[in-house]
């Protein structure tokens, strides 16, 4: 088999869609749209548009893979390189970081380590597929960053500054993304600091209920009837863990592994399931009603090895078809009796 190019828990976005994620406008003002260079360089510069389309521009396929899941593959992006900026207002020695700024309302930015970006060779961007970027795409001129998660590639750019020390970006800074973002080493977000005592003492308890427990390590343990309601999950590991009737409602599993856990009669409603792994899960008797499980694996694809479910499994025909074909298969077939 060819290996895949879609980096771990990435699903290809449908043919012709691409989702707007986070601002959906730029900042509105009457004043003439520039791009300025500046903080450690040589010589600070600003463009207005038209002497920024002068530029030298290229046109290259890029790969797009969005925090939440859907990538893009092969996208022709049209610009100039960041690269040709750099070189025209020349780096000066204390520069270690870049940081992009958006014309926007919340002033949005997000950050790289100068070498990876010299590296990555990202592209200001004003077209893609041959047409202007669309102002929720970021038009008039956006950055598009090769080899991260979408969310470093700024819209709207406005400013780029060179750092001595970086400046973390919003979602970076506000809501834990991951500040590396490589797509294939899937760094999507920053785990929350828990020292092991403090783990250890919420696992006897069983109450995560409300609680902010990103990445906790709960495998193998014994958390039958664990209180998780409206708890943050993403990326915790159930694996091999006795979960029966725990209460997952309204909590937050993204990535979380689930993978042989005993989830006999647990709870998951209104859960966000997304990219959660329930491979050879027992989930009989479980309720995923209102779940979402874009992206969540029942089955692994390689050794055919899956959940079981029973009739009283509860799982919607929408969220079925939120799964890849192959995961959706899987659970019709072996789900006893599809509710509605
Ligand atoms: N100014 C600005 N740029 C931004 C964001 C934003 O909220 N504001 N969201 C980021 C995120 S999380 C993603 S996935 C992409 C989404 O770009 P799109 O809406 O064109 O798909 O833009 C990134 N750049
Ligand atoms: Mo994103």
């Amino acid at each position: 088999m060819p290996p895949s190019p879609l980096p771990p828990g990435q699903q290809l976005a449908a043919a012709g869609k691409w989702p707007v994620v986070g601002e959906r406008l730029p900042k509105s003002s009457s004043a003439p749209w520039t791009v300025s260079i500046g903080g450690a360089v040589e010589r600070a510069l600003c463009w207005t548009l038209p002497e920024l389309r002068a530029l030298p521009q290229v046109t290259c396929a890029i790969d797009i893979h969005c925090v939440t899941r859907w990538s893009k593959l092969g996208v022709r992006c049209s610009g100039v390189r960041l690269v040709t900026l750099l070189e025209l207002a020349g780096i000066a020695n204390a520069a270690r970081y870049v940081s992009f700024l958006a014309r926007s309302e919340r002033r949005h930015s997000t950050s790289l380590v100068l070498a990876e970006a010299l590296a990555l060779d990202p592209l200001v961007a004003f077209a893609v597929d041959d047409e202007p970027l669309t102002s929720e795409h970021g038009g008039p001129v956006r950055m598009i960053v090769p080899g991260r998660y979408f969310y470093k590639s700024v819209k709207w750019l406005e400013r780029i500054e060179l750092l001595d020390e970086d400046r973390l970006g919003y979602w970076e800074a506000e809501s834990g993304y991951h500040n590396q973002a490589d797509p294939w080493r899937e760094q999507r977000y920053i785990a929350p600091g828990l020292s092991k005592q403090q783990a250890a003492a919420l696992l006897v308890q069983r109450n995560f209920a409300d609680r902010d427990l990103r990445g906790i390590d709960a495998a193998g343990c014994d958390l039958s009837r664990l209180i998780a309601s409206r708890a943050l999950l993403r990326d915790a590991n159930f694996r091999h863990a006795m979960l029966r009737d725990a209460c997952f409602d309204d909590a937050n599993l993204s990535n979380a592994h689930l993978e042989f856990a005993d989830l006999q009669g647990a709870s998951f409603l209104r859960a966000d399931c997304e990219g959660a792994n329930f491979t050879s899960a027992q989930l009989a008797a479980s309720d995923f009603t209102g779940a979402s499980l874009f992206g969540a694996s029942f089955v692994d694809e390689q050794s055919g090895v899956g959940a079981t479910f029973d009739a009283r499994t509860r799982i919607a025909p929408a969220a079925i078809e939120a799964l890849t074909p192959l995961q959706a298969a899987y659970v019709r077939q072996h789900l006893p009796a599809l509710p509605g």
